[in-house]
C-alpha cells in the first residue's frame, strides 16, 4: 500500500514536468513488437532474468555492477527476456536502466515496476520495453482492462501478475499474454513455490504461465514444468553472484 500510494505521487510530479504528450512523440519511433509470450512458448529453458539491485524484503543484493554488462551476460546465456526494475525508492532501478538495458541487447525486455497509469505505459514503450508487468493486487478489473488494451495498442506484451485464486478470478481477460504467479506474498514478503502449484489448473490455457520469485535451482524448474510453466522469472539467484550471466547460463546449458 506504501509502495502504490508513493508511485501515485511520483506520476503526478513527473506529469506536471514531462506531459504524456512528450512520451506520444517517442512512442511513433518506437519499435515493433518483440513478443516475450511468443520466445517462451517456442522456448525449453523459459528463463527470464532480473536486474535487481535491492529489494523491501532483501535489501542490498547487488549494488556493483553496470545494467548493460547484466543485461549482454543474461542475453549471452540464452534467456528469453530481462526483466529490468524501474523503481527508484525500493528497488533502486530507473528508467534510465531501461534504456540502458535496450541499448544493449534485442531481446524482450519487461518494464518491473508498480503499474497505476497509462503514463507509466507510455514511458516504457518510450525507454524500449517490449513489456509491461500489471498487478492485480493493486488494481481494479476495470484498470486492468484499460491498462492492458492500450499496452496492446502500444505494441507491448501484457504479463499479469497474481498471488492468490481471487485475483486470479478478478483478472482474466484476452488482452494479457502471460499469467504471472508471485510466489512472494507482497504483504508479508514470504516465499512458497506451492502458490504456483496451487494455482496452475486454474490459469486457462491459452495464457503463458509464468511463476516469479524464489526460483533458486534448477529441480525447482522442472518441477514448476510439470503443472504447466513455460517461463520462470529470477532475480535475487543472479543478481547475488558477481557475474548474473554466468549464473544464468548455469540453469540454461
Ligand atoms: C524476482 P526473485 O525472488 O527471484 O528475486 O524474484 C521477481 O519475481 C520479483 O522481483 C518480483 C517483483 C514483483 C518485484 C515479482 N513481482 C513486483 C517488484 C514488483
Amino acid at each position: 500500500d506504501k509502495i502504490v500510494a508513493d508511485k501515485r505521487k511520483e506520476v503526478a510530479l513527473k506529469k506536471s514536468i514531462i506531459p504524456a504528450s512528450q512520451w506520444e512523440k517517442s512512442v511513433l519511433f518506437g519499435r515493433d513488437r518483440n513478443s516475450l509470450a511468443e520466445a517462451l512458448r517456442k522456448s525449453e529453458t523459459g528463463i527470464i532474468a532480473e536486474h535487481k539491485r535491492r529489494s523491501p524484503s532483501k535489501s542490498i543484493i547487488n549494488q556493483n555492477i553496470n545494467v548493460g554488462q547484466v543485461a549482454q551476460g543474461y542475453n549471452k546465456a540464452g534467456v528469453c527476456g530481462i526483466s529490468i526494475l524501474t523503481d527508484i525508492k525500493y528497488f533502486g532501478g530507473s528508467l534510465e536502466d531501461l534504456l540502458l538495458a535496450r541499448a544493449s541487447v534485442d531481446i524482450p525486455l519487461l518494464r518491473k515496476e508498480f503499474i497505476i497509469d497509462e503514463y507509466q505505459l507510455l514511458e516504457a514503450k518510450a525507454h524500449g520495453a517490449d513489456v509491461i508487468l500489471l498487478i492485480a493486487a493493486v488494481l481494479t478489473r476495470i484498470e486492468i482492462k484499460n491498462l492492458s488494451e492500450l499496452a496492446q495498442s502500444l505494441d507491448l506484451d501484457v504479463l499479469l501478475e497474481v498471488h492468490n485464486e481471487e485475483e486470479l478470478k478478478k483478472s482474466t481477460m484476452p488482452s494479457l499474454d502471460m499469467l504471472g504467479v508471485n510466489n512472494r506474498n507482497l504483504k508479508t514478503f514470504d516465499v512458497s513455490l506451492d502458490t504456483s502449484k496451487e494455482l496452475s489448473q486454474l490459469i486457462p490455457n491459452d495464457f503463458v504461465k509464468v511463476s516469479e520469485s524464489g526460483i533458486s535451482s534448477i529441480e525447482a524448474i522442472e518441477a514448476l514444468k510439470i503443472f504447466g510453466y513455460k517461463g520462470f522469472l529470477i532475480g535475487e539467484n543472479f543478481m547475488k553472484s558477481v557475474n548474473p550471466g554466468e549464473s544464468a547460463k548455469m540453469f540454461i546449458d
